[in-house]
């Protein structure tokens, strides 16, 4: 430990004095975890039986409750399970581009559940330099999808590090051609000072429908306004822009724990959610020897092995096998072809992002998902159905 407290020393100023690309930064080894940054948005659909409930909901009024509550559902795994399970916060392995992930979500052995269908993942590293991380879940058998992507800023202070999240989320129903924006909220990490960093919300985040619905969540930790950590509001309303007046319904609890819906019409108060109740599904991917050279856990399997032991020299070293590579990848495009995602085009942002109201159906027009307006950019990704169903590469 004496070790590990060292260099967890300098590890703190070198955030202290931090001017740069986080995900690069090189930290003790204890705090990095085996898990690359490609495998976080699983966690958008942990729960693929609440997921699919949305779309077997044939009024909007209850549609939008339904979103709000899967999407209560993923914070957990998001936010919390590195912390849960490991102990404290863990730094991810940063993606190479192209890295890709997927897989599919099963019911776990034994539990009977009843049949929704397949719900796959596709998970793919779509820029380095920001990282940013392209995904999309569906369920043909519902007719639901999500896409979206994720990346980050991080800022410091003396004793914790700010996390502001680039991106956002669509949530597609087919059946009645409605769309859904998810914004992501403000993150910070505490507990660095006590080698415990953990993660908190806070600030709003906001899902707001074609349907005219819409939701207002706001995340506060301990010492706030319920005075735990975890802690969340919501409001759901029929109207689309700025929340006025009464809201339909308001939500209130821990996101880590269990919340409780209000009708603001009749004043009945009854279970949100509860995240603690048994998980029944499972994340799989294909067995290693499946996997292309680009998947996530195969291409990393050597520096995962070297964390696990906790070998320094080694993981530094399988590393820079994988830079490396990547360097003279990158070198051999200069002359010709520019790297290009394999499941997913960069378009013109419609979406503004961050933590405040979008009209959806101004920003997104009719067609949030079509990508043929604009010029390409680095700042909005499109999940592109027919380079999956096409290509070689299968969850
Ligand atoms: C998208 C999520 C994101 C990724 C992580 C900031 C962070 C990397 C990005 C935003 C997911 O949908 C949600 C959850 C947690 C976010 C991570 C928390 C975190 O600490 C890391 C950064 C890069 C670090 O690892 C910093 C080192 C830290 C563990 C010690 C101080």
């Amino acid at each position: 430990m004496s070790n590990n407290v060292a260099s967890w020393g300098s590890f703190i100023k070198s955030i202290a004095s931090y001017s740069g690309d986080l995900a690069s930064m090189t930290a003790p080894p204890f705090i990095l975890s085996p898990v690359s940054l490609t495998e976080y948005p699983q966690f958008w659909a942990e729960h693929p039986d609440i997921f699919v409930a949305i779309a077997e909901e044939a009024d909007p009024e209850k549609r939008i409750l339904l979103v709000t509550k899967w999407f209560i559902t993923t914070l957990r795994g998001q936010y919390a399970s590195r912390n849960e399970q490991l102990g404290s916060e863990k730094k991810p392995l940063n993606p190479f581009l192209g890295e890709i992930f997927m897989g599919k979500y099963q019911p776990a052995a034994g539990t009977p559940t009843r049949d929704i269908g397949e719900t796959i993942l596709v998970s793919e590293q779509v820029s380095h330099h920001p990282p940013i991380t392209a995904y999309s879940i569906f369920n043909d058998k519902a007719g639901i999808e999500l896409q979206g992507f994720s990346g980050f800023k991080a800022s410091f202070s003396a004793a914790s590090i700010g996390v502001k999240q680039v991106g956002h989320a669509l949530v597609y129903i087919k059946e009645y051609d409605e769309h859904y924006l998810i914004t992501l909220p403000v993150l910070h990490i505490e507990g660095i000072l006590s080698f415990a960093p953990y993660v908190e919300l806070e600030g709003h985040s906001f899902i707001q429908s074609t349907s005219g619905y819409s939701a207002d969540l706001s995340y506060s930790g301990k010492g706030y306004f319920s005075g735990k950590k975890n802690s969340f509001k919501a409001t759901i309303s029929k109207s689309a822009i700025k929340q006025e007046g009464k809201p339909l319904y308001s939500i209130k609890g821990q996101w880590t724990g269990t919340s409780m819906v209000k009708n603001e019409a009749t004043g009945k108060e009854e279970l949100f959610y509860d995240s603690k109740s048994t998980p029944q599904y499972t994340f799989s991917v294909k067995p290693l020897e499946e996997q292309h050279e680009y998947e996530s856990r195969k291409a990393w399997l050597k520096v995962s092995e070297a964390i696990k032991l906790g070998d320094y020299d080694l993981i530094s070293k399988e590393k820079s096998k994988i830079e490396n590579a990547q360097r003279d990848l990158r070198k051999a495009e200069e002359a010709g072809k520019p790297w290009q995602s394999r499941f997913f085009v960069a378009c013109d942002p419609r979406v503004n992002n961050g933590d405040k109201y979008v009209e959806l159906s101004t920003s997104l027009g009719n067609k949030p998902n079509s990508c043929t307006n604009g010029a390409p950019s680095q700042q909005n990704w499109r999940f592109v159905r027919e380079k999956y169903d096409k290509g070689e590469i299968k969850a």
